[in-house]
């Protein structure tokens, strides 16, 4: 009997496989976090293992990348190191038609904004479903909070409209703490018009670190779709 592979699955290794390619050797690496950007730094490993690549470092954007970096033989470096990262391939929740994008389901969005910011060339790996016509119509924005300003935070985001609520971990045993220590608000808004200022407004608010509003910062997206039961990029 032979075991059937996911196409959504297959299809997330293509744009993985797509954008790893992508990497020169000698360059230093944004390397993204979320399941389609864990696939592509397994393949730059299998690159460099098969001697195709050489001589790259590793930015994690999450202790998730940083761990499977190792796992893969990719040497880290850290910002205080480098003067410029050449590339960063990361994930996304939302792409909108202007490549703006809502990250942050897994709660790295602050270090992915930090490492993706500072690449010369930033490209997005999704799928299709991924795609929409107004950032924040499938996907609550997620903003990270310092613990002690949760409360006012919340406040202050209902006030501009959103309903925020307190993400919680595996069984809601707990909530969801960051790589930083933080909390994350899943806010929905009924509508994001203009994401530059949203982006800008809610950081502005007293307690919060980072919200997953990425304006202006792709240069690429890479888009996996499946037709015919075939994975195309
Ligand atoms: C990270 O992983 C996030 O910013 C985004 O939330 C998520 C996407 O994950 P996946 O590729 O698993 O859909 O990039």
């Amino acid at each position: 009997m032979t075991a059937s592979v996911d196409p959504i699955q297959l299809m997330k290794q293509e744009v993985a496989k797509a954008a790893a390619a992508r990497v020169h050797s000698g360059s230093i690496v944004g390397l993204g976090s979320g399941s389609t950007a864990a696939l592509m730094i397994q393949y730059l490993g299998d690159r460099l293992q098969s001697g195709e690549l050489k001589d790259i470092k590793g930015v994690p954007t999450s202790f998730q990348s940083s761990v499977l970096a190792k796992q893969y033989g990719i040497p880290l470096v850290t910002l205080d190191e480098i003067e410029y990262i050449d590339i960063a391939i990361d994930g996304a929740d939302e792409v909108d038609p202007q490549h703006n994008l809502i990250k942050g389901g897994g709660a790295a969005h602050t270090r992915e904004k930090i490492v993706d910011a500072l690449a010369k060339e930033f490209i997005v790996v999704v799928d299709s479903s991924k795609l929409v016509d107004r950032l924040g119509t499938t996907f609550k924005l997620p903003v990270e909070v310092i613990p002690m300003a949760i409360t006012p935070v919340a406040r202050a985001i209902e006030k501009l409209g959103g309903k925020p609520e307190l993400r919680m971990g595996v069984k809601k045993a707990g909530p969801v703490i960051t790589d930083q220590g933080n909390m994350v608000l899943d806010v929905k808004f009924d509508s994001i018009d203009n994401p530059a200022e949203m982006e800008k407004t809610i950081n502005n608010i007293p307690g919060v670190l980072e919200n997953g509003l990425f304006v202006g910062l792709t240069d690429l997206v890479l888009v996996g779709e499946v037709k015919d039961g075939q994975p195309i990029v």
